[in-house]
Order: C-alpha cells, then sequence, then structure tokens
C-alpha cells in the first residue's frame, strides 16, 4: 500500500491499474475533520505523481510522496495530530504541507494548486501509468516528443516504430510497453479463478487473523467459484468497538498496492502479487495454452497484475445478511428478494425484515426488526428452501430446487479417486510415469491413467505407435507387481489421441485396440476454428462413433481470456454421446480441470447430467504438480450441479475396469 516503500517505489503502476481510482477525494457531508487519514494520504500520493508527470522539482515530489508515507504509517491518531498541531512536530512533514493538510481537513476544500493539477493533467497520462513497467518520467518525455497522450497514441506510436529510436528507451522497452498495454486492457477485464482465488484466499485468511475480527469470508464470484473473478468481495463480522482497529489493521495489510477508498463500514483495495508470502509461480504451462495466453511473458505479466478487493465490515447479528447478498449473483439475490417480498419481507444486505414492521427506516436502522441468521442457514430455512451452496447460486433453478428439497449433493473433492488424461515425458510431460504415480499415490487416488499425445502432434512431442506400447508393457509389468505386493493401486493406459481429418484417430485400430481407452481431442485449432458449426459438429460425432473413442477431450479447445473455442454444437454432442451409453457404450465427456480451460463448461455440466453422460474431470496434468488441478474440476463440476454419481473418477478400480471394457 501507500505507507511500503517498497510498494511506493516498485510498483506505482498498480496504482491506476483501476484508472477511476486516481480521482480527487471527496470531503465528508460534516467536521472538521472533513477528511480522513487515508484520502490524505492518497491525495498527497496523487500530487507527487502529478507532478512527476509535471517534471516538477525532484524534492518537491519527494515531500509528497514522504508525507503521504508517513501519514498512512503513523500509529497515533490522525485526526488528534491535526486539530492539536502536533502534525508539525512530525519529522517529514514540513510547514507548508502541515499548512495545506490543517486547512483541507478543517475547511474539507484541497489546496487549489493540488486540485489543477489534477483537472490540468491529460486523463491519458493519467491512463498510462497504469501500464505496467511505465513510470511518469518516461511518460511525460513521450508527451513532449512524440506527443503521446493516451494509450491509445502509445500503442499507435510503438507500433509505428517511434519509441524504440528516442534516447534512453530501444528495441527492449518499446516492446515491453506493447506487451504492458496488453496486459492492461486484458486484467481491465477479469482474472482467471485460479489466480483470483490466489489472492481472494490469502486475503481472507489475513483479515481472519486480525484481533477483533469475529470472521471474515470470501463471497461474490470467487466464493461461487466462477471461471473469471471480476473483483474480490469479502464480508468482515466485526464488533463496533472493535471497527476502528480492524479497519486500520486491514489498512496495514502487505500487499495493497493502493487504497481506492476507506469508508465507515467499506474499504476497497488494489491488491498486488506482495500479498503472497512466496514468488508468484504460476508452474507448468502446457505449450498449446501458453502460446494462445500471451508466450512466455506471461507469468512476468500476471506476476505484475492486480486485483480489486471490496471489504465490508459488518456486526456479527448481520454478517449472514451482508454474506449472502454480496456472495450473489444478482440474478440468485433477485429471485430470493422476490421470495420474501412473496411472504411479506424486505431481504437486503442488512437484514431480513418484515415489511409492517420497519416502517420508513433504512438500512442498519431497519435491521433490527429482521428475523434473526447466525448463519446463511437460516435465511435460506426462513424462505422455506433448503440451504444452496454458493456454486449453485446463478439463478439456474437452483431456488426451485431448494423449495421441493431437489437440489443435487454435489461432489466433493475427496470423493476423487483418480483421473485419466495425463501426460509424462513420453510426450510433452514433465514427470516419469513412476513420478506420476507416485504423486497420485501421495494424493490419496487408487487410479491414475496416462494418456501421452499421438504422433501427429508435433508439438507435443507425439509419441509413436512403438513407444505407447512400450509405456503399455511397463505400465502391466507396475500393475502386476503392484497385484503381487498387495498394492491397492492401478495404472490405466491410454493415450491421448488428436482427431484427425474426417473425424479418424491418430493411431491404426490395431494399436488403439491394445489400450484401456482412448482422449480424442481436437489440436488443430486454427482449422477448427476457421470451419462452422456444422461440419467441426459432424467431425465430433463421427469420432465419438469410432469404437476406440472413450472419452471426448476440452470439447470446444476454448483457453480462458486466451482464445475462444471452436464452434460446435455441443448439445448434439451431448446427445449422441447419450444415445450411446443408452445402448451400454461407455462415451464420456471430458470437464478439463485445467483452469486455462474448464471445458466442458460448467453450465453445460448440468445438460450432461440431465442425459445421462458421465463426466470424467481430467487434470490433463503435464507435470505431478497439475494433477491437483483436479480441485478447479471439481469447483467447475459443483457448480454444473454435478454428483459423485454423475462423475467418473469416484469408482473403485474394479467399478473402472467394467466401465472401460463396456465398449461397442
Ligand atoms: P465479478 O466481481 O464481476 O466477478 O462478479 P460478482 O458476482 O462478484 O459481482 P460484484 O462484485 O459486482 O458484486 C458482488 C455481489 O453483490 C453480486 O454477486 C451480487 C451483489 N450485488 C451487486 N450489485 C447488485 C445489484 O444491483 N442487485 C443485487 N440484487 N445484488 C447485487
Ligand atoms: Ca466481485
Ligand atoms: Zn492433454
Amino acid at each position: 500500500m501507500i505507507v511500503d516503500g517498497k510498494v511506493m517505489n516498485g510498483r506505482r503502476r498498480a496504482f491506476t491499474m483501476a484508472g477511476s481510482s486516481f480521482s480527487i477525494p471527496k470531503p465528508r457531508p460534516s467536521g472538521p475533520p472533513f477528511f480522513s487519514r487515508n484520502q490524505v494520504a492518497q491525495m498527497l500520493h496523487q500530487v507527487a505523481i502529478l507532478l512527476e508527470l509535471q517534471d516538477a522539482n525532484v524534492f518537491r515530489i519527494r515531500s509528497y510522496q514522504n508525507c503521504s508515507r508517513l501519514i498512512g504509517s503513523i500509529s497515533e491518531d490522525f485526526n488528534e495530530l491535526v486539530a492539536s498541531g502536533e502534525l508539525f512536530n512530525l519529522k517529514g512533514i514540513g510547514k507548508g504541507l502541515g499548512e495545506a493538510i490543517t486547512e483541507s481537513m478543517n475547511t474539507g476544500d484541497w489546496p487549489d494548486d493540488w486540485i489543477r493539477l489534477h483537472t490540468d493533467t491529460p486523463q491519458g497520462l493519467i491512463e498510462m501509468l497504469g501500464i505496467p513497467g511505465l513510470g511518469p518520467k518516461r511518460i511525460k518525455i513521450m508527451h513532449d516528443e512524440l506527443g503521446v497522450d493516451s494509450v491509445a497514441t502509445l500503442k499507435q506510436a510503438a507500433q509505428d516504430n517511434r519509441i524504440a529510436p528516442m534516447k534512453g528507451f530501444g528495441e527492449k522497452t518499446q516492446q515491453r510497453m506493447l506487451d504492458g498495454i496488453e496486459l492492461l486492457s486484458r486484467f481491465h477485464a477479469r482474472r482467471r479463478l485460479d489466480v483470483g482465488l490466489r489472492y481472494g484466499q490469502v486475503l481472507e485468511a489475513k483479515i481472519a487473523s486480525i484481533p477483533g475480527v469475529q470472521h471474515a469470508s470470501l463471497a461474490g464470484s470467487a466464493r461461487r467459484r466462477r471461471e473469471t473473478i471480476g473483483d474480490l468481495d469479502i464480508v468482515v463480522s466485526v464488533h463496533d468497538s472493535d471497527k476502528d482497529d480492524v479497519s486500520n489493521a486491514i489498512l496495514n495489510l502487505s500487499g495493497i498496492a493502493d487504497v481506492k477508498g476507506a469508508g465507515d463500514s467499506k474499504i476497497s483495495l488494489i491488491l498486488d502479487t506482495s500479498i503472497f508470502e512466496e514468488e508468484f509461480r504460476l508452474g507448468h504451462i502446457d505449450k498449446n495454452v501458453l502460446e494462445a495466453i500471451g508466450g512466455d511473458d506471461y507469468e512476468q505479466l500476471e506476476a505484475s497484475g492486480t486485483i480489486d478487493a471490496q471489504v465490508r465490515l459488518v456486526p456479527p447479528h448481520i454478517a449472514p445478511f451482508t454474506l449472502a447478498y454480496f456472495t450473489g449473483s444478482k440474478e440468485h439475490n433477485i429471485a430470493m428478494r422476490q421470495r420474501a417480498i412473496d411472504r411479506g419481507l424486505k431481504l437486503n444486505e442488512f437484514g431480513l425484515i418484515p415489511e409492517a414492521s420497519a416502517g420508513d427506516l433504512k438500512g442498519m436502522d431497519a435491521a433490527h426488526f429482521s428475523l434473526p441468521a447466525s448463519s446463511e442457514h437460516d435465511i435460506y430455512s426462513h424462505l422455506d428452501l433448503s440451504f444452496v451452496e454458493p456454486e449453485l447460486r446463478e439463478d439456474m433453478g437452483e431456488v426451485i430446487a431448494a423449495e421441493s428439497g431437489q437440489l443435487p449433493v454435489l461432489i466433493e473433492p475427496d470423493q476423487i479417486r483418480g483421473a485419466l488424461h495425463n501426460h509424462t515425458t513420453l510426450s510433452d510431460g514433465e514427470a516419469s510415469l513412476e513420478q506420476m504415480a507416485d504423486a497420485a499415490r501421495q494424493l490419496g487416488w487408487s487410479w491414475l491413467g496416462i494418456a501421452d499425445h499421438s504422433p501427429t502432434l508435433k508439438i507435443a512431442n507425439g509419441a509413436n505407435a512403438e513407444d505407447l506400447l512400450d509405456q503399455g508393457r511397463t505400465i502391466r509389468k507396475y500393475n502386476e507387481q503392484w497385484a503381487m505386493d498387495g498394492v491397492d493401486f492401478k495404472l490405466y493406459h491410454g493415450v491421448e489421441s488428436d482427431i484427425l481429418e474426417g473425424g479418424k484417430l491418430d493411431h491404426p485400430d490395431d494399436v488403439l485396440s491394445e489400450l484401456d481407452y482412448v482422449v480424442a481431442s481436437v489440436h488443430a485449432m486454427t482449422k477448427w476454428r476457421n470451419r462452422d458449426e456444422q461440419a467441426n459438429t459432424e467431425e465430433l460425432l463421427k469420432v465419438i462413433d469410432h469404437p476406440s473413442t472413450t472419452i471426448l477431450g476440452h470439447p470446444t479447445g476454448r483457453i480462458l481470456q486466451g482464445r475462444e473455442g471452436y464452434e460446435v454444437d455441443l448439445f448434439a454432442v451431448l446427445e449422441h454421446m447419450a444415445e450411446h451409453n443408452q445402448n451400454g457404450v461407455l462415451k464420456a465427456m471430458e470437464l478439463n480441470a485445467s483452469p486455462y480451460r474448464l471445458d466442458l463448461d460448467w453450465r453445460l455440466c448440468k445438460h450432461a447430467k440431465g442425459l445421462g453422460v458421465p463426466i470424467f474431470i481430467n487434470p490433463d496434468a503435464h507435470s505431478t504438480r497439475g494433477l491437483s488441478d483436479i480441485s478447479y474440476g471439481v469447483m467447475a463440476g459443483r457448480k454444473g450441479w454435478l454428483e459423485a454419481h454423475d462423475v467418473l473418477n469416484t469408482r473403485t478400480i474394479s467399478e473402472l475396469d467394467v466401465l472401460l471394457s463396456q465398449k461397442e
């Protein structure tokens, strides 16, 4: 945050990542004091940056920076310091700044020259500050020499190669700016679940451990396990008497790049990767995915990203209502509110209030009349509903199901016994067969399937038939050994076969028939994306009909925030698979658990379930660590209403043996 020297120097970019944060803090309706400590610190911080954009005297800039940092970090009561004039005794606050702050706090008006700095600086220059690695000094130079005054004109200048020739810039810098612009536009939007959840869970844990916090809970899209997350929402239950201390403690947590606003019960933060104890790493990303998502620089880009977080502080008796409200979704809330209205109740973030009792009272005041709730369960039960798991709160029929006791009993992570789509060093995996098997056993799994790439996929080092059959012999040898030793673990041998022209598989039938199963997947994305839906669908139907095909891998080929999938009628595909299953032939749909894919989309899982098409959740692991991606698949599966019964990863070895023998 702004009080943290390291962040101030190294991560200023985060400040404007969310452009709107660069605004003039508004005074409270009554005072003095008209501004909070955070508002003053924020204003000074902004002024320092604006001065730098104007190429002002370094000492002047530094005095604003230091003063901002100091105010953010002092432990004394800031209002008292100002009121008593002791502010002037602090080292680092000069007479001029001290007077300006005191006057602002007392009158609610910022000094004219601070305001003018804001209004005179083109918005485009401020926007540019959001580009990772680009500071005010360079922005100023480009503005003066090239007339660059916005992200758009900067992009044009870089593309025209007008930046590289300037003194002190160069090719590399120019390229970095282009990368940064792309990052800015992408991250302005949303973060993938794996990344967003990491930030969210760390922030939740940090806040939960602050003395005085009764409970801290992640809400919003992160709690609902959406595939991407806009901003984080956290609800903090805290007694009124502890609220100020808790607020201050939150504002002083590490990992805060900036504070967008700090009101009485809401704190808006911008987090960056310094929130993590360890260096921010993404682990192995398979080449295909990496290419779609930004290439080799991607991890660095992600490591310099930020995410916004809205923290709400409420007293414990209100917290369950606030948590339910901010968990959403908005659509689920609307359905719930309507149900409350039908019962003469008003549901909002403060309570569930009988219409007649609260009169004209609003918000917290009306909440005195609320029906009690010690947890979200009570809210649902007041409305004659069984508890709806957060993942289901998308207005996809969950309220009606909750009314009639028809909600699914969602699959749990510990019900997973194994997974079939994983890679080894035989193709593009990082770990050997042995290492993968060990890792699976350490996860407590009872079986693991290996499905390395097929020959056509050169980029992934697809294995030829001979090597594949060799791998099969090794697998059988291990299985025999384990059986003799009484080890309850089994390896299954499959292949991830590319889908070739005409819906064909990538090995001759006599090779395929040696395998336990085949995951058929599309990798020629360019071709498939250039073809229409009907042609693609027909190819998939054909490959599903191939007697050796067991599972359809990553059915659309989408890479979240990387590329769209190819067009395909998945309803037709699922119906086709359903027919096979009705005829006693196993054709399963993959829910690819890689957080970059989550393909089959959760919205279609419910449909697959309804048709009776079984699902395999597959981590598509390319390393031992990749196996744990299964957890994202389970999240998506839960979101798609899947129960243990719908997901074949929950089967025992003997059950799976039977299933995999259900061929034509
Ligand atoms: P996000 O942040 O875009 O990934 O998605 P959410 O679901 O976290 O949405 P967000 O952060 O805008 O708001 C958090 C929750 O607050 C949202 O899921 C439901 C609730 N909420 C926000 N605005 C409204 C609203 O206008 N009406 C209702 N009923 N609920 C709202
Ligand atoms: Ca949110
Ligand atoms: Zn794969």
